[in-house]
């Protein structure tokens, strides 16, 4: 499966700095000088290639938008949907949608009026009908304004995402907000996620990499998500549950029994009990984090044994975070 190369895909112009490069380009690169004295298939030349000269310039920047983008049938399920998430999939595609059809019509419009050129029978006309040409082809342009300049941003963020490998091995850190997360990832790679005394600090995913055992392990660190149905979880949380629907990872959920965090340990482990369903098949833990404030045995009974249970029925290792 092809890894794409999100940072590799060239700016968007504007719709009307896409029509001033082309138009420039036809007015640099074509002959200049046309004389009404010419044979009047000298001139009718003249003006079809200007015609096809532009449509080649518009045909060459589409298809390169159309190319460079990725399609989301292509790209693995992981990023497929995370692009999903973060950019609506249906959005995304209409877009390029209408990219291709723009390239269709432009070449519809040069056919229609090399072909009235043919007749042309002089210099007047055939500028008209030229003229005539490239207005259609710039109206055509200028409809895709609100495409171009959402594919833009689509880009501009594609870049920054983080480079995730979904065939590697890879740790990945989840559970509610603020339990810690990203500040164990700072401690174990050399990730400088940021770390602060509230929830959401975290609004995307993360990577890191550290070495243990002589094995690279690819971390990623992931936004807290409230226990919620994926309905009314918003972008932030579906990127967590994206990565940990698609990477083949191993899971440490996070747990914060010191309640630091804001959310009971009650809250935490029907969390978990709810996402469990996304663990299957993948070696999970459960981290015990801020055990400086409070351990497993200071907490109640009742939640003692429900930790237990978990342990053993779902067979999950519960291990305590020291450093
Ligand atoms: N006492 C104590 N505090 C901790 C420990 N680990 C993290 N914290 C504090 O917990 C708070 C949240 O830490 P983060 O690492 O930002 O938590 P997070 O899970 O990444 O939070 P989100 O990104 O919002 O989901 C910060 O104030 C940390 O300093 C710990 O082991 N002990
Ligand atoms: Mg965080």
């Amino acid at each position: 499966m092809a890894l794409y190369n999100f940072k590799r895909i060239q700016p968007i112009p504007t719709a009307n700095d896409f029509l001033d490069i082309v138009l420039s380009k036809t007015q640099r690169k074509t002959p200049t000088v046309i004389h009404k004295n010419y044979k009047i298939g000298r001139i009718r030349q003249f003006y079809m290639r200007k015609v096809k000269f532009t449509q080649d310039s518009f045909d060459e920047r589409l298809n390169a938008i159309l190319e460079e983008f990725p399609k989301l049938d292509d790209i693995h399920p992981f990023y497929s949907d995370l692009m999903n998430v973060l950019y609506d999939k249906d959005h995304y595609k209409l877009a390029l949608g209408q990219i291709n059809i723009a390239r269709h019509l432009i070449d519809q419009v040069a056919k229609e009026y090399v072909r009235l050129l043919k007749f042309g029978d002089s210099l007047y006309r055939c500028k008209q009908l030229k003229k005539a040409a490239l207005g259609r082809m710039a109206t055509i342009m200028k409809r895709q304004k609100d495409s171009l300049s959402y594919l833009e941003q689509v880009r501009q963020h594609l870049a920054r995402l983080p480079s995730i490998d979904p065939n590697t091995r890879t740790l990945l850190i989840c559970g509610y907000p603020n339990v810690g997360k990203s500040s164990f990832m700072n401690k174990v790679t050399r990730a400088d996620v940021d770390v602060q005394p509230y929830a959401f600090t975290t609004k995307s995913l993360f990577v890191g990499h550290m070495d243990y055992k002589y094995l690279r392990w690819q971390v990623i660190d992931t936004p807290g998500i409230l226990d919620r149905s994926l309905e009314q979880m918003n972008t932030i949380e579906m990127q967590s549950v994206t990565a940990l629907a698609h990477l083949r990872a191993c899971i440490m959920f996070f747990m914060d029994l010191s309640e630091q965090c804001g959310y009971s340990v009650a809250e935490q482990i029907t969390l978990y009990q709810n996402v469990k369903p996304l663990f299957v098949n993948k070696p999970t833990f459960i981290v015990i984090n801020k055990i400086d404030v409070t351990r497993p045995e200071d907490i109640p009974a009742e939640e003692q044994a429900m930790l237990k249970e978990i342990s053993e029925k779902d067979d999950v290792q519960i291990v305590q975070r020291t450093i």
